[in-house]
C-alpha cells in the first residue's frame, strides 16, 4: 500500500533541507524521483549526498517561478521518464522583515516562490497526470498556513494561499483520480530556520516551549507523512492539509 514502486516522483527545491528528505523518503518507497532548483553548487552537492546514500536521485536548474522554464522541464521530464507520478511542491523562501519595511518587490517576491509557482508547476504536470489516469499532488504548507507572527506576513499569506490553492486544485482535479494534499511542517531545523535558532537567539527556546514534542522538528519528521500522502494508501484524502508540528497548532504552550 506505501510502495511507490515505478512511479516517477519530483521534488521541487530537493538539494536540501525538507525536499531532500522527501525525495529521499520517496526514492527509498522505490519511486525514480527528480529534484530541481536554481544554484549549480548545491544541486550537485545534493546528487553526491543522494548518490552518498546509496540513491539515484537526479538533479536540474529550474526556477520554479518561470512558466516557461517549468514546461520545457516538463517535456524533458516526460520525455526521458514517460510520466510524473508524483509532484512535491516543496520550492519555496522566507523574507523576515517587518511589513512597514517590507517593500512590495520583496512581498511579491516571496508570494511568487510560495504560492504563484505551485499554481504553475502543478498547471503543467496536471494533463500529464489526467492522461495518465491519476496522480499525487502535496504542497509543502506551513504552520503559517493558520498562525501569523511578526516580520513574516508575505511567507504567511502565501502559505494561507497555498492551503487554499490545495482544496480548490482536489476539488477540481480529484475526479481525474489526482489527490492534492498539504503538509503543513512546524518549525523544522534547516537552512532557512537556521537564522532562528543560532546566536542564542530566544526563539529557539521559545519553540521548543511552545512545542508538545519539546523539540524542533527534522526533516526526517516529514518522510513517512509524505509517503503515506504520496500512496495508494491515501486514494482517498483529497484536500486535506496534515500539519507534522509535533502538537504546536494544538498547545496554548508551556506556563512559564
Ligand atoms: P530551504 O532549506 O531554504 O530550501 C529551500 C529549497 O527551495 C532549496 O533547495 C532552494 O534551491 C529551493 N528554491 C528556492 N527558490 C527556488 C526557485 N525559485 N526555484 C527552484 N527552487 C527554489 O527551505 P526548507 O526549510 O527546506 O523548506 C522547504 C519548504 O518547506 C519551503 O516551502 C518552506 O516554506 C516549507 N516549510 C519549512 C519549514 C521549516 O521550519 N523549515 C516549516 C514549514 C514549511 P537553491 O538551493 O537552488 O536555492
Ligand atoms: C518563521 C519560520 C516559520 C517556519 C515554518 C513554520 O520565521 O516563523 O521560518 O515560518 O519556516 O513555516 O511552519
Amino acid at each position: 500500500m506505501f510502495s511507490l514502486d515505478g512511479k516517477v516522483a519530483w521534488v521541487t527545491g530537493g538539494s536540501y533541507g525538507i525536499g531532500f528528505a522527501i525525495a529521499t523518503a520517496l526514492s527509498e518507497a522505490g519511486a525514480n524521483v527528480v529534484f530541481n532548483g536554481i544554484h549549480e553548487e548545491n544541486i550537485k552537492r545534493g546528487i553526491e549526498e543522494y548518490k552518498k546514500n546509496g540513491l539515484n536521485v537526479k538533479g536540474y536548474i529550474c526556477d520554479v517561478t518561470k512558466e516557461e522554464e517549468v514546461n520545457a522541464f516538463v517535456d524533458m521530464l516526460i520525455k526521458e521518464f514517460g510520466r510524473i507520478d508524483i509532484l512535491v511542491n516543496n520550492a519555496g523562501i522566507i523574507k523576515r522583515i517587518p511589513a512597514v519595511d517590507m517593500t512590495v518587490d520583496e512581498y511579491k517576491e516571496v508570494v511568487d516562490v510560495d504560492l504563484v509557482a505551485p499554481f504553475i508547476v502543478s498547471k503543467a504536470v496536471a494533463p500529464h497526470m489526467i492522461r495518465n489516469g491519476g496522480g499525487k499532488i502535496i504542497n509543502i504548507c506551513s504552520l503559517m498556513s493558520e498562525l501569523g507572527r511578526e516580520t513574516v506576513c508575505a511567507y504567511a499569506a502565501a502559505k494561507g494561499g497555498l492551503k487554499m490553492l490545495t482544496r480548490s486544485l482536489a476539488s477540481e482535479w480529484g475526479q481525474y483520480n489526482i489527490q492534492v494534499n498539504g503538509i503543513a511542517p512546524g518549525y523544522i531545523a534547516t537552512p532557512q530556520t537556521a537564522p532562528l535558532r543560532q546566536d542564542g537567539n530566544p526563539f529557539n527556546e521559545y519553540i521548543k516551549a511552545r512545542t508538545p514534542a519539546n523539540r524542533w522538528g527534522t526533516p526526517e519528521d516529514l518522510k513517512g507523512p509524505c509517503v503515506f500522502l504520496a500512496s495508494k494508501a491515501s486514494d482517498f484524502v483529497n484536500g486535506h492539509v496534515l500539519f507534522v508540528d509535533g502538537g504546536i497548532l494544538a498547545y496554548i504552550g508551556k506556563q512559564p
